[in-house]
């Protein structure tokens, strides 16, 4: 069986979910290292340090529940955190369980490969080490990989550049500057508020309206928080009940929004509005399976931007007229109120694209738009763009970027054929970025921390996903997504933001028959994978 190891497991990355892989194989009494690009913790939240940065799922909700003492001891302060309480919640985590210690960090994995004759992985890094190990887990983030476009003359800019994934450490001062925001996604859409406030002027560059629902955020009441953790975990099971894993406590609406009177389908909608956040998709039970449904809800979004934006053509190229939830809904603070301000404006580049960028701004058919500053609003390359910059190759010679090369084939978005010991957290073809990312982290954490240490009790040195059931997975999958109507329009979940990236629905709806599935796979002796 095994060589000699270096460690039992590497695990790639140290955000939430590498955090607690690591913690979980402690706990199984094998070892493991974490390689972690960034100089510290915290993966997401130690990248996106833009103004504005906050998460658009309840703090309560958004943090870990494996730890009662930590649960009970950490206060939040807000509704929604913002990104510097959440950073400094990771480093409290890291700190309280002596996790750094096994993290290298300022490192990143180049290759990872498979040797058939002794069951064992060689992870190499860019300091030219080969670490070898038992397991692999890539705990490498949903969006962790900028999707910079490439602009013509991108490099030729001579003002500041920035993008909202890999913000500057140091506070970046807007005040007196000429600002260009390109993209309108929900990281545009926090943080353009608060660079207006302080800029000459921001001139946000839209290629697709997009649709925000108010945070209404505010201090947490001591009350409530007290109430939430005299009954913490029995609290969060019941989020986790809920198809995207929080907001449980609030569930979706168990009624189609076209079999209520209109009156009744209103004030629904204004409730969910004036309550504020993601739970406006659960207004009714079919926004996101009938057409129609879903643009009752759109008609009634489109109704309040009129309502907030004084000027009405404005409004109108503000107003999406996307499926509404298609891309993942937005939750802002202030966000369309900001275009009444007069230092703000917008470009559509829908139909005229960014030509190019110059020395001193950007050009949309044929003007130039002067800037000081542009700020790349762009996204990632999601849920694959940085697994698939490792050369990760299995058995017989298997390149992963070649299996994947007409879009990501997984096994419960957990393992992939031909690659033995290698685990994905929230890979492809799990619900991951369609939920609370912690609760889909801390599943398909625990998920693999049991089956490594059932193997090594059984003396089992390899698990690997069963072709069969991996394409089984895929096509179940890919019907889920069908039922849908998140094939309809080009969103990262497609991959369709990213140019060339083949278009395949990645993430799967529905946490609670997801968790359900990997526990019974579980129960049978894991089901699908192939144990030797
Ligand atoms: P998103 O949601 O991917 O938004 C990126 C934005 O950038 C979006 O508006 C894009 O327009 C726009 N974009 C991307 N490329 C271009 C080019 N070439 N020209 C013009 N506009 C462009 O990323 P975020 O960082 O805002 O948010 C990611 C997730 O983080 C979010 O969903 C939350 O879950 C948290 P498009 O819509 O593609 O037309």
């Amino acid at each position: 069986m095994n060589a000699e190891i270096d460690t039992d497991v590497v695990i790639v990355g140290a955000g939430f979910a590498g955090l607690y892989m690591l913690h979980s194989v402690r706990g199984l009494g094998l070892n493991a290292r974490v390689i972690e690009a960034a100089d510290d913790v915290g993966g997401t939240w130690y990248w996106n340090r833009y103004p504005g940065a906050r998460c658009d799922v309840p703090s309560m909700e958004y943090s870990y529940g494996w730890d009662d003492d930590l649960q009970q001891e950490w206060e939040w302060t807000e509704r929604y955190a913002t990104q510097p309480e959440i950073l400094s919640y990771v480093e409290h985590v890291a700190e309280r369980f002596d996790l750094r210690r096994d993290i290298t960090f300022e490192t990143r994995v180049v290759a990872s490969d498979f040797d058939e004759t002794t069951d064992t992985w060689t992870v190499s890094t860019d300091a030219g080490e080969g670490i070898r190990c038992r397991f692999v887990v890539l705990a490498t983030g949903c969006l962790s990989s900028a999707n910079m476009p490439d602009f013509e003359g991108r490099d030729d800019f001579a003002g500041r550049s920035f993008h909202t994934g890999q913000w500057p450490h140091e506070m970046v001062d807007f005040s007196g500057r000429r600002v260009v925001v390109i993209g309108t996604g929900s990281s545009a859409i926090q943080s353009i508020p608060l660079i207006a406030a302080e800029a000459d002027s921001v001139t946000v560059m839209q290629r697709t309206a997009n649709y925000a629902i108010p945070a209404h955020n505010k201090p947490l009441d001591p009350e409530e928080v007290a109430e939430i953790k005299a009954d913490y975990r029995n609290w969060r099971e019941k989020a986790r009940d809920s198809t995207a894993a929080f907001g449980g406590h609030r569930p979706r609406m168990d009624v189609s929004a076209k079999a209520v009177p209109a009156d009744e389908r209103q004030a629904t909608f204004e409730e969910r509005w004036a309550y504020g956040g993601l739970g406006f998709g659960g207004a009714f039970n079919d926004l996101m399976l009938d057409q129609e449904s879903n643009v009752l809800a759109a008609d009634f979004f489109r109704s309040k931007v009129a309502e907030i934006v004084e000027d009405s053509d404005l409004a109108q190229k503000l107003s999406p007229q996307t499926i509404l939830g298609c891309k993942r809904i937005c939750v802002d603070t202030d966000y369309f109120a900001t275009y009444n301000r007069t230092n703000v404006s917008l470009v559509d580049v829908s139909a005229t694209p960014i030509e190019r960028i110059t020395a001193t701004g950007v050009v949309v058919a044929g003007a130039e738009y002067e800037a000081d500053d542009i700020v790349y609003a762009t996204g990632f390359d999601a849920m694959t763009g940085t697994i698939q910059r490792i050369d990760i190759t299995g058995r017989n010679g298997l390149s992963l970027k070649d299996k994947w090369s007409a879009g990501p084939l997984t096994y419960l978005g957990l393992g992939v054929e031909g690659f033995p010991n290698l685990f994905l957290i929230t890979g492809p073809g799990s619900p991951s970025v369609l939920t609370n990312m912690i609760a889909s982290i801390e599943q398909h954490v625990e998920w693999i921390r049991d089956v490594i240490g059932s193997m090594t009790e059984k003396g089992q040195s390899t698990i690997e996903a069963d072709g069969d059931a991996e394409a089984r997975w895929v096509e179940h999958v890919n019907a889920v997504a069908g039922l849908t109507l998140f094939n309809n329009c080009s969103s990262w979940y497609l991959g369709a933001n990213v140019p060339g990236k083949p278009r395949v629905f990645m993430p799967l709806p529905g946490f609670p028959d997801y968790k359900v599935k990997c526990d019974e796979v579980a129960a049978a002796g894991y089901e699908g994978w192939v144990l030797a």
